[in-house]
Order: structure tokens, then sequence, then C-alpha cells
């Protein structure tokens, strides 16, 4: 797991050119020598993404600042026409308590939502879709996560993974065979990548498919576990192993090749629906595939290049988790603010304790957050960015857990009435746990941050030493990154970030530098540290993760409340107060979060649990003698 180490480098310690150019070698003795990222690099535009840059202690601000606006009046006006169909779709035909209690979507719900078009939301009119951008698609997402989240992933295993592969990596031919059918003809889409033995290691999937001599078809066998839509799609895409020939030097080996497989294909079989803790209603099955004869016209993406098509069905479509959790987190919102508007205790109404007041201004504030990443990510993809891979994972971390949070504070200002099944929220809960798992586990995806964060300033560190290698042709890069270093020994020449919001937000917006510039510091202090091995430092690992997530949501939620500012909306007041809030909290955090990556009070704790651990499963349970037994 995590193979990131390859082009993971030393880092640089502070300030002289000569340490620095001592440092880079350092990291180049660290640096494989198969590979040259750094090559690549130079090939590559420059990496936009807020969130890599800030491992290397740069602010990129062009992705959050100001705050994206992408969609122009006609479509704006387009999004809202959809609105109220898709509103009164959930109000008056989706029973979402009969689809928990029947474990499947009722029928004329299913009916509606192919006849208004969901289940194609983002395929090219041309093929029979609604044609509209991520930012279009996550604003009814809102609606479907307000309503019914397993209805909700009946549709996001459809299009969201089921067959967005078709449309970022389709041949035309594919488009105008599949994207039709899984638009408009009712056949359902499913994405099969998840194995018995391969979770979150994705590449280790077993199953494979032999090409024939005549170079035709492949054939494929194996078998796919928890397989959103599983029983009822026809038209899957399919991750296997398949083997590959360097062209270069001959050798063969296995890599994942990505394929549409239908069911019509013959072989394709599944297992019954798995009975689950929640999202009871969307279908969930094991997939077999036995000698399934798949058309080479049928590799989606390229032989060979399956993980990566793969990664990038995911990544593309994690904002709409964060867009749909925020219609959720909405919806609880309200059911708690009504019974603390109601609700009398102690000759008072509840929403007059602080305690029920904290609540509701967190739950708020985990809302806004939620909402102002999920708009920000879609609306930069549909600006072109590619870079949005850290951004879209940490959506998808901050929004299952703040909709999990949000939920359960939601259940307990209701007290007695939140656990009963009738208010409704009990079956939120239920369904929201599998947030925090599919679509990669919270956990993984913190490490993924991490460690793509940390490669990425790796690579700058390995460019600046070959800048040393020619220092008269590089003299402007070493200038510039000495002068950095110089700068900031001093305490100058830190982050900025008051030039771009509402003046009244410049100090919270300085809170936040600080944590950006501390958190480039801590990055690089871990690299001097740990080198490459920093891949083995989970506890620390997830702990910066930790503080990139609130410093992202912090700079999304300061950008937009500065654009509601601007914009005088009625909301503005109350949005910079949101913002305010936050930033008060999330610094704090962040700074915690950072000084647990190095203290050693903290290393000492993290050494003492991984032994903990260790005896536990040694023991296969707690080690602890009862007290009442001896
Ligand atoms: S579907 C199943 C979900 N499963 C997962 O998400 C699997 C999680 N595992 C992983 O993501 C990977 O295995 C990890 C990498 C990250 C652990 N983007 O050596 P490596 C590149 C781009 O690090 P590994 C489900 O749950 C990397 O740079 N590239 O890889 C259904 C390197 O490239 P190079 C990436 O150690 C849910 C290469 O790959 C990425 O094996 C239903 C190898 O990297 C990336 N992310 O592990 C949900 N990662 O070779 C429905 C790696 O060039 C949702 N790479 O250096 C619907 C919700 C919304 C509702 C909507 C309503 C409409």
């Amino acid at each position: 797991m995590f193979r990131l180490g390859t082009s993971l480098v030393k880092s640089t310690g502070n300030l002289t050119k000569n340490e620095l150019r001592r440092c880079l070698a350092s990291a180049a003795q660290a640096q494989p020598k198969h590979k040259s990222p750094e090559t690549d690099n130079a090939k590559k535009p420059p990496n936009m993404s807020f969130m890599a840059n800030i491992f290397r202690g740069q602010v990129e601000s062009s992705q959050v600042f100001p705050y994206p606006d992408v969609l122009n009046a006609e479509q704006k006006e387009f999004t809202n026409s959809l609105i109220d169909p898709f509103e009164k779709l959930f109000l008056e035909i989706n029973d979402s308590v009969k689809n928990d209690e029947l474990s499947q979507v009722e029928p004329k719900t299913l009916d509606s939502l192919w006849e208004t078009g969901a289940f194609g939301i983002q395929v090219p009119a041309d093929y029979g879709g609604l044609g509209l951008t991520n930012t279009q698609y996550g604003r009814l997402c809102e609606i479907i996560g307000a309503n019914d989240l397993g209805v909700g992933i009946t549709l996001g295993a459809h299009q969201s993974i089921g067959f967005k592969g078709i449309l970022l990596f389709g041949t035309d031919e594919q488009k105008a065979k599949y994207l039709p059918m899984v638009s408009t003809e009712k056949v359902y889409a499913a994405f099969a990548l998840t194995e018995p033995s391969s979770g979150s290691d994705a590449s280790s999937i077993r199953s494979r498919a032999v090409k024939s001599a005549d170079g035709k078809h492949f054939v494929l066998n194996g078998s796919k576990i928890w397989i959103s839509n599983g029983g009822i799609a026809d038209i899957f895409t399919v991750f296997a192993q398949t083997e590959q020939e360097d062209p270069k030097t001959g050798e063969k080996k296995d890599k994942v090749t990505a394929f549409i497989v239908e069911r019509g294909f013959g072989g394709v079989t599944n297992g019954p629906a798995e009975k689950k803790m929640g999202i009871k209603c969307s279908n969930t099955t094991e997939v077999y595939f036995e000698d399934v004869k798949i058309p080479i016209e049928n590799v989606l993406g390229g032989e060979g290049q399956g993980f990566k098509v793969a990664m990038n069905i995911l990544n593309n479509g994690r904002f709409g988790m964060g867009a749909t959790l925020s219609g959720t987190m909405k919806e609880c919102i309200k059911k708690a603010t009504d019974h603390a508007n109601n609700r009398l205790q102690f000759g008072k109404k509840i929403k007059e304790f602080g305690a029920i007041q904290e609540k509701l201004a967190r739950m708020s504030m985990y809302q806004y957050a939620t909402e102002s990443m999920a708009y920000t990510i879609a609306q930069n993809m549909d600006s072109g960015s590619v870079d949005y891979h850290l951004e879209a994972a940490i959506s998808k971390v901050f929004g299952s857990e703040s909709a999990w949070f949000v939920c359960d504070e939601a259940i307990q200002i209701l007290g007695g009435m939140g656990f009963m099944k009738d208010t409704g929220l009990e079956r939120v809960m239920r369904d929201l746990r599998i947030f925090r798992i599919f679509e990669g586990t919270n956990d993984i995806l913190r490490l993924f941050v991490a460690l793509t964060g940390i490669q990425y300033a790796g690579s700058h560190l390995k460019e600046l030493q070959r800048a040393f290698k020619n220092p008269t042709a590089n003299l402007g890069l070493i200038f510039k990154e000495s002068s950095r270093r110089a700068a900031r020994t001093v305490g100058l020449g830190g982050t900025d970030l008051n030039q771009f919001v509402y003046p009244e937000l410049q100090p919270y917006a300085k809170q936040t530098a600080e944590c950006v510039d501390l958190f480039g510091q801590t990055v690089e202090s871990l690299l001097i540290k740990y080198g490459k091995n920093i891949v083995n430092e989970q506890f620390i690992l997830t702990r910066l993760a930790d503080a990139a997530i609130d410093i992202y949501a912090s700079v999304v939620t300061q950008s937009r409340a500065t654009r509601a500012a601007n914009m005088n909306l009625p909301t503005a007041e109350h949005e910079l107060m949101l913002t305010k809030a936050w930033a008060l909290e999330a610094s704090d955090r962040c700074r915690k979060n950072l000084a647990k990556t190095t203290s050693g009070e903290h290393l000492e704790l993290y050494r003492k649990m991984s032994n903990i651990a260790k005896t536990v499963c040694d023991n296969g349970c707690v080690h602890t003698t009862h007290v009442v037994d001896q």
C-alpha cells in the first residue's frame, strides 16, 4: 500500500545557499534511479492546486480566490428550472421510509427519475442526457441528499462512477453506443473495482482478463464484492489484471485494464442483495464474471491504464458527495432548528440555552464549509482544471464527517425524539455511516492527501536541486528560494491572504495565512526528519491531513463569504459570521494538529498506541485482568 515513496526526497533545512545545496544533494540520493519525475514535471504544466502548493509553502490562489463563478445566466436559469421538478419528485413521489423498509427504491420513483433525466444529468444532450456541468449536477445532488441517500446511491453508483469512465475516457464509438442507453433507456450502470481481497489497496485486484490469440477479444474471470447497482446493472465498468509487454524491454507484467462489460455478453451473474445498515434501498451485490468474452473495442482508456482510469473516475466523482451531503446536513439542521424553536424546558425555549446554540452554530459552520468546498471544486473542474485530486479527496472526507457530526448533533438536540424512527434522523444516520467508508475510506484518503502533497513538495525540491547543478542558468529560481527562506527565518515574507478577502475578514485570513506558513514549514521538517520513510508514519500523516483539511475549509469559506459581502447578498452578514467562527476554531485546531506531528510527547503517545494495538491484536481482544474475577 502506498508506494508513494517513489518521488519523495529529503527536504531542505533553513536558509543558506550552501545548506540548501547540501540538503538538495541528499534529496537526490533519496530519489530512486528508475524514475525521473522531475523530467515528467518539466513537461507538465504547473500544478494549480491550492492544496498541493501549500505543501511546499506556496500559495497558488487562482482556484480559490476569488470564489469561482462559472455558470452564465442561462445555465443558472436552466438549473433553477430543474430544482422544482426534482424537489417535487422527492416530496410527492418518492417515499424514503418505504424505500428503506422495502430495501428497494419503489418503481414509481425510478420511473420518475428516468423521466426527469436524473440518470443522465451530465451526459451531453446529443446522447440524450441533461448535459449539465459539474456545478449544476452538484446543485441537484443537494436535493437528492436532502431527501433520500439510498436513492442518491442508486443514482450516484450509476453516473458518478458507473458510466463516468465512458464519459471521461470513452471513444466516440463507446460514447455513441452506451451513453444513450444509460441516460434514457433505463439501463443501469455499475462500477466494479472492489474484490474480496482488494478494498483500499485497489491495485491488488485479482480478476483477470486474457487476450485471445487473434487479439479481438479478452476473456474475463473474477469476482467483485459490494457493487452498488450490482443486481440491476446491465453495463459495468470492470477492472481486471491483463498481461502487458513493455515495448522497450519486452518484459511482461500484469497491469490493470478497464473494460466496459455488458451483462448480455454472457457469464455475468450476481449474488443476492446484501443486507445493510443503511442506504438499504440501493442495491448492493457481489458480481461474478465467468469466461466473459469482451470485444477489444470495449477496453476503456487503453490497455494497462486501468488503475489511472479507476482513480480518475473516483477523483472526478468525489466532489458530488460533498454537494449531496450538504443537502443532507441542511435537512438535519432544519429538523433540529424546528425543535429548538419550539421545545420548552426549564421555562425557556431550548434555543436560548448556550449548549444548544453551540450545537446549532457548529452544525451550520460545518454545512457552510462543506458546501463551499463542493462548489469550489465543481466550478474549478468546470473551468477545465485537472488539478483537483487533493481537494476532491478532502471534500469527501470533510463532507462525510461533517454530515455524520451534524446528524448526530441534530439527534442530540431532539433528545429522545431524535432517537425515534418517526423523526427520520435515525434512517439518515444509518444511511450516512457508509459515506466515511466507501469511495475511498476516509483513513486512506487522509493518507492520500498527505502523501500526494508531500510527494509534490519533494518533487519541487528535486527541481531546486537540479537548478543548483547549473546555477548560472537558474539564478532567478535559486535567488527566489533563498530569499524566501531568509525572509521566513526573520519572520518576514509570510503568506498574505488579506489581499483576497473582505476587509472585516482580514484578521481571520491572517490566522489562516499563519497556518499555511506553519504547514509548509512542518512538511519540510518532516521530510528532513523522515525522508521517504514518512510513508510509514501514519499517525503523523493523518494529523497533517487534518491540518490541511482545516486550511482548505478556512480558505473556501473566506472566499465565499467575501463574494457574498461584495455582492451585498442578504445573507452576507451571517456568512461572514460563520466564516469568522470557522476560522477561529480551525486555526486553533490546525496549529495543534501540526504540533502533534513533531512534538516529543505526541511521538511517544503514538509509539504507545502502536504497542497497545499490537498487544490487543496478539491477544485477539483487550488484554486486561477483570477486577471482579481476580
Ligand atoms: S467504489 C470503490 C472505491 N475504492 C477506492 O476508492 C479505493 C481506494 N484506494 C485508492 O484510491 C488507491 O489504491 C490508493 C493508492 C490511493 C490507496 N488520482 O503507488 P500508488 C497514481 C490520480 O500510491 P497505491 C465505491 O466505494 C499515483 O500518483 N492518480 O498507489 C462505491 C501513481 O502514479 P505514478 C493517483 O499504493 C461507492 C500510481 O497511481 C491516485 O496502489 C459508491 C500508483 O500510486 C489518484 N487518486 O494506492 C459511491 N491515486 O505511477 C457512490 C494514486 O504515475 C457515490 N494515483 O506515479 C455517490 C455519491 C454522490 C451521490 C450523487 C447523487 C447523484
